[in-house]
């Protein structure tokens, strides 16, 4: 067992496989302050929950307290690897801060009250609102990080019990794309490839996704991969110069908002050159014909002019593309929070499609996910999508879930897919939505435009529920807070984005009063007294094993088969893959591998939608396009970004994350070590823009955009010209901000109101920005803060190579 600096060396050391070998087993584990294994009482058996990666772990635990962590050897994902979050970020746990009795809104202040008082204040809202507006009254808003078994049962309070439409989570942000992009080319959402093609592809192409910070176990694997014999080549596409980029065999560095226009260029040099599998094409698939005819008008100096490449640099990476064997394809929020992020990441699967690259090992696409349990959010139907990837607009599909659920079909609200958050945010505005639970998200630092957002959620009409572990720049805006359990204190199940299931055991007791999501669910169904057509409690379980069975019965016959696994199963095995059922009880390693889709009109998830404008495509017209249930190769124009640099605003602003964060810090914030490594917010400008205007590395500057202006000090190099990056994680809350600036740091502050118009998903990463010096100007600076794995990360990828 490996005690490592995770600061220092993100990656750890070098386990170098060959292609079609085992990934070596390498464990990862830190304790506490002076202790050692001997001192622990008890491993418990969990997995990650900082990313999506679903890295298998065992909590340390000592009188009665959680002490460390070690990666699991046995676990299919990480092969006992563990990322520099997940060794220290357990510590957020124990934080002295933590949410410990519910708050409730009194004369403008929030104090301290009962559970009894807090959801009496809850229901009476529900139920005044039912009564007065109805169900459209009242809207859930919810996370990527809660377990199956809560967001299964949300789903049922949310469309059966109180019957609304208005049920998102923050998966908007953050995966809806990959939802759509894979409705749109498979029929229905299911990630088709596995971690495992990393050991056999010849080519990995990253798009818009950098691994090295967001997914580092995985990395490691890729870094093993490049140094053993045979390494794969690695295309990334990314504007900035980050590790994946430093260790590409061809790094693309496109202007922000051109993604379309870049693959539809590299499609057209896969076409050109007849690298297209055209028998797989004709057996298995729909749409060539238009693709082709479509980005003939993309040719490489075209795309060149529209991306800021220059035309070799595209026929590279097309060639690189068009030559491999086997070629594993991945892609995140690059494009996903980009323009035209739906139109984009479905070229992605064409390129697949096109080259015949599916289902066999090493060869396939990863449509990544972020947060560690976004799939469950949306295979449980707690997002955007109904429950098991059921289609909204089959009848068919509702009737099932009526029939689950024991309702009539006519309470489950389908008139419409489930709404989407901007659009549940647009109908708070303007005062049609009353009522909003939030749970185990961070909207006041997370969503776009944030002036916007403080405004809608502080309005005196709005009755805004916040269910979280901390007192959140959320929570401080909030009429009742519930305090709740975290991982590591309650018990469920979540999958990952590579469809792997883990078991996540209690380990401690939550501090205080705080109780599980799940908990706080039930607890308010029997309150609100919700009921089925035969007078029986609505839903009828009432805990986490019995939510669980439920959730399998829902997923029966449908993608995401659950009925082959019992918590049992999972104490047992170390991550299984779904579909796990009587056909596969081992689990699924790809999906598609037989060429066959879960696309027939009458079972997909989707009937689609225009890949331009998002309209909704009528069941008729899939009908007619896809009798067969093949999958979908469709083609879109490329259109320029709605708000492109110009003269008052001449930088092209993207957002994004450093591997010791995860998001708003709610955990990662209240680890030292993770704390130390990046305490502060900071800005990338390139050399040539910095020498122009002046700026140094550790000088103060202001970035503003139409919504506002944020402060950050500068970080020179990495880059491209004329893009600026700013991480998200900083909000206008502190424990420890040296400068006393409060309130102008969060990069939310500058991003625009703007979505995907087929995934509905906000536009994080393409906006127009100027940058300037602000006091206390140069000579004063300071290196731009900690966090910086600049060094790190040459000595890794250098050892690499
Ligand atoms: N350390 C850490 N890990 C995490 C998280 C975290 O907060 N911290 N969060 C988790 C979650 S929820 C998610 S969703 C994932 C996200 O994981 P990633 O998607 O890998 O992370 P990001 O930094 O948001 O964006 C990736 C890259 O997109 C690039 N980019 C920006 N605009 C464009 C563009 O127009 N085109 C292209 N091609 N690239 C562009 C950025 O330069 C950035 O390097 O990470 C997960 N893992
Ligand atoms: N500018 C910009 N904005 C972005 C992004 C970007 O790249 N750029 N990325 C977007 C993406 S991909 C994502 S995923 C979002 C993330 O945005 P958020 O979801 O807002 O971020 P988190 O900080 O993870 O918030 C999760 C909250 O849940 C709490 N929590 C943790 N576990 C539990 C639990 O078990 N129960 C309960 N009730 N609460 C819990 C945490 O304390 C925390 O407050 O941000 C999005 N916003
Ligand atoms: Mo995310």
């Amino acid at each position: 067992m490996a005690y490592r600096d995770g600061i220092d060396q993100p990656w750890g050391t070098r386990t170098p496989y060959g292609p079609g070998e085992p990934w070596p087993v390498r464990v990862d584990s830190h304790l506490a302050n002076g202790l050692t294994a001997a001192d622990v009482d008890r491993w418990v058996r969990t997995a990650a929950v900082l990313h999506s990666n679903g890295d298998g772990l065992d909590l340390a635990v000592k009188d009665g307290s959680i002490v460390g962590v070690r990666g699991r050897a046995d676990d299919r994902v990480n092969r006992g690897r563990l990322d520099p979050k997940d060794l220290f970020g357990w510590q957020a746990n124990a934080s002295p801060d933590r949410l410990t009795t519910p708050l409730i809104r009194r004369d403008g202040e929030l104090v301290e009250a009962s559970w009894d008082e807090a959801m009496a204040l809850v229901v009476k809202h529900s139920k005044d609102l039912l009564d007065a507006q109805g169900p459209s009254a009242l809207g859930f808003y919810t996370s990527g990080q809660l377990f199956a078994e809560e967001y299964y049962t949300l789903a049922t309070i949310a469309h059966a019990g109180i019957g609304t439409n208005h049920l998102d989570g923050n998966t908007r942000l953050c995966t809806a794309t990959a939802a759509a992009a894979l409705k749109e080319s498979f029929g229905c959402d299911g990630q088709p490839g596995s971690y495992s093609d990393i050991d056999h592809a010849d080519v990995i192409a990253l798009f818009g996704h950098n691994v090295a910070e967001t997914q580092s176990v995985l990395w490691a694997r890729m870094l093993d991969r490049l140094a053993g014999p045979n390494p794969p080549a690695i295309l990334c596409v990314d504007p900035r110069d980050t590790p994946v980029a430093r260790a590409a065999t061809v790094h693309l560095a496109p202007l922000p908002g051109t993604n379309l226009a870049l693959m539809n260029g590299l499609l057209h040099e896969v076409i050109a050159h007849d690298r297209v599998d055209h028998d797989y094409v004709d057996r298995h698939t729909v749409g060539f014909a238009e693709l082709e005819k479509l980005v003939a008008g993309f040719p490489p100096d075209r795309v060149a002019g529209i991306c800021g490449l220059e035309p070799r640099e595209i026929t590279e990476a097309a060639e690189l593309l068009g030559s491999a064997e086997r070629l594993l394809c991945t892609v995140l929020q690059g494009f996903y929070q980009s323009h035209q992020a739906g139109a984009a990441s479905v070229q992605v699967n064409n390129l697949v499609l096109l080259r015949g690259m599916l289902g066999k090992p090493g060869a396939g696409v990863l449509q990544m996910n972020g947060q560690p349990t976004a799939e469950n959010t949306r295979e449980c139907g707690a997002d955007g999508d109904l429950t098991g990837f059921r289609n909204w607009a089959n009848d068919a599909h509702v009737a099932e879930l009526a029939e689950l659920w024991n309702v009539e079909q006519s309470e489950i609200p389908h008139y419409g897919p489930p709404t989407h958050l901007m659009q549940m945010l647009r109908y708070a505005e303007n005062g049609t939505l009353r009522f909003l639970w939030v749970s185990a998200t961070n909207p006041a630092v997370s969503l776009p435009e944030l002036r916007r957002i403080r405004s809608i959620l502080t309005q005196e009409r709005l009755f805004l529920v916040v269910q979280d572990a901390f007192r959140t720049e959320t929570a401080e805006l909030a009429d009742v807070v519930l305090p709740a359990a975290i991982w590591g204190e309650k018990i469920g199940t979540f999958t990952n984005a590579d469809r792997t299931v883990h078991l996540s055991e209690k380990a401690v007791e939550p501090p205080g009063q705080a109780r599980s999501d799940l908990d706080i669910l039930l607890d308010y169904a029997r309150r609100m007294n919700f009921r089925d057509k035969d007078g029986a409690p609505l839903p009828q379980w009432h805990d986490a094993e019995s939510a669980f069975e439920a959730w399998k019965r829902a997923s029966a016959g449908r993608p995401c088969d659950y009925t082959g696994l019992s918590y049992a199963k999972l104490r047992a095995v170390s991550g299984i893959q779904w579909p796990c059922n009587e056909e596969n009880p081992d689990g699924t390693e790809r999906l598609y591998a037989d060429g066959k889709f879960f696309a027939q009109p009458e079972y997909c998830e989707s009937y689609g939608r225009d890949l331009v404008t998002g309209a909704p495509m009528e069941p008729t017209e899939y009908q007619a396009l896809n009798p067969d249930g093949k999958a979908m190769i469709k083609a879109a124009e490329y259109l320029p970004p709605h708000e492109p640099p110009g003269a008052e605003y001449p930088f092209a602003l993207i957002t994004g994350r450093t591997v010791y964060h995860f998001h708003t810090r709610t955990k990662t914030a209240r680890a030292p070590q993770l704390q130390a490594a990046a305490p502060e917010s900071w800005v990338e400008v390139s050399d040539v823009d910095a020498k122009r205007l002046d700026l140094h590395e550790g000088d103060w500057a202001a970035i503003t955009t139409p919504r506002g202006e944020v402060r950050a000090r500068v970080r020179v190099g990495g880059i491209r010209q004329g893009v600026l990056f700013i991480p998200f994680h900083y909000g206008y809350f502190d424990t420890d901000d040296p400068s006393g600036r409060r309130g102008d740091r969060a990069a939310n502050e500058l991003t625009p109101t703007d979505w995907d118009p087929v995934s509905k998903q906000p536009l994080f990463k393409t906006a127009a920005a100027a940058i300037r010096r602000a006091d206390p100007g140069p000579g004063s600076a300071e290196p731009a803060p900690g966090g910086d794995t600049r060094v790190a990360e040459n000595l890794e990828t250098g050892a690499a190579r």
